[in-house]
């Protein structure tokens, strides 16, 4: 990614969060590359601040989000003292009589993943997600979130909750039987292999699989064209693609209508409509 006018916005390097700007584009970039990205509590906390602050942040029409070194993110880390069982890590398995004093895991959800999941999926602007290497549990289901998601060719996708025997979370459920119908979302979320980029994008579950080398470059030029074009548009948008599932036919004609009732009196309505019928470039203000 070029690096040219990024205002780094998070000093510290070996923070978990790498924060910085280039132009529009707010870029948030997961780097625990040690532990592949793996999300702690402290990572969950201040991707969802930034988030926040990345929403209301006038200057911001589109965020970036990527991971640093050979990985997007292996999910939940399951070293977080917040989620590991304790138990005896000598004895190599799980002795019956003496039962690993277990976490409840919800609790993490409850205060971590859900409002994060609501936080990524009700951005007041686009998002996409640059998939660097392989994504793993919840760090494949946070890229999926996304609204756009390109990945490397050497990138791959795992739903890995089965083989430690959880259920897809931070939005897998929804979010699989979705983008690539009940079969494939059977498939990937039951066996928990590893879905190469190439063959995400042909399932229809990604937007784009690019060359490792062009990842970061097509990710922001994705992301700069989004920042130019009309925000509330693009944003309601998404709200209308998402209800429509749930919608009968004449219900999603109707959310349609009052969509297009409150963005018709918009600036960027007009804006888009006077520069088409003026021949000149538009220049989108609403966010
Ligand atoms: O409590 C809860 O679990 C609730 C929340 C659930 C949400 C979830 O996300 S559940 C799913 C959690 N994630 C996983 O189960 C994935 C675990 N990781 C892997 O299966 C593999 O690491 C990968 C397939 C992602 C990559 O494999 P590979 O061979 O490229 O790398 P590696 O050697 O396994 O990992 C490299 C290092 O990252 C290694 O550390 P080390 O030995 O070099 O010090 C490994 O331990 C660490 N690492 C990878 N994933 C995690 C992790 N450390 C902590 N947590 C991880 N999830």
């Amino acid at each position: 990614m070029s690096t040219a006018n990024t205002t780094p916005s998070t000093a510290a390097e070996d923070s978990p969060l790498l924060i910085s700007t280039e132009g529009a584009v707010r870029v948030l970039t997961l780097n625990r590359p040690q532990a592949l990205n793996a999300f702690t509590t402290g990572l969950l906390g201040q991707l969802r601040v930034a988030l926040d602050e990345a929403a209301h942040d006038e200057t911001v029409r589109a965020v970036l989000i990527t991971g640093a070194g050979r990985a997007f993110c292996a999910g939940q880390d399951l070293s977080d003292p917040h989620i590991k069982p304790e138990f005896d890590e000598h004895a190599g398995e799980v002795d019956a009589h003496k039962k690993p004093k277990a976490k409840d895991i919800g609790n993490l959800l409850d205060h971590y993943y859900i409002p994060l999941a609501l936080r990524l999926r009700s951005m007041p602007v686009p998002t996409v997600c640059a998939v660097n290497g392989v994504a793993a549990g919840a760090g494949a289901n946070f890229a999926l979130g996304c609204d756009l998601v390109l990945a490397g060719q050497s990138a791959s996708f795992i739903q890995a909750f089965s083989k430690i025997g959880l259920v897809p979370d931070c939005g897998g459920t929804w979010l699989l039987t979705r983008l690539v119908g009940r079969a494939r979302a059977m498939q990937l979320a039951l066996l928990g292999d590893k879905l190469p980029a190439a063959d995400a994008q042909a399932w229809g579950l990604i937007a784009r699989c690019v060359a490792d080398a062009e990842l970061q470059s097509e990710a922001m030029a994705t992301a700069q064209k989004l920042a130019k074009m009309p925000t509330k548009a693009l944003v309601q948008t998404r709200e209308a693609l998402d209800a429509s599932m749930d919608l009968e036919f004449e219900d999603a004609l109707k959310l349609e209508a009052r969509l297009q009732s409150q963005l018709g009196y918009a600036h960027d309505y007009l804006e888009g409509a006077a520069a088409f019928l003026t021949k000149r470039q538009p220049t989108f203000k609403d966010r």
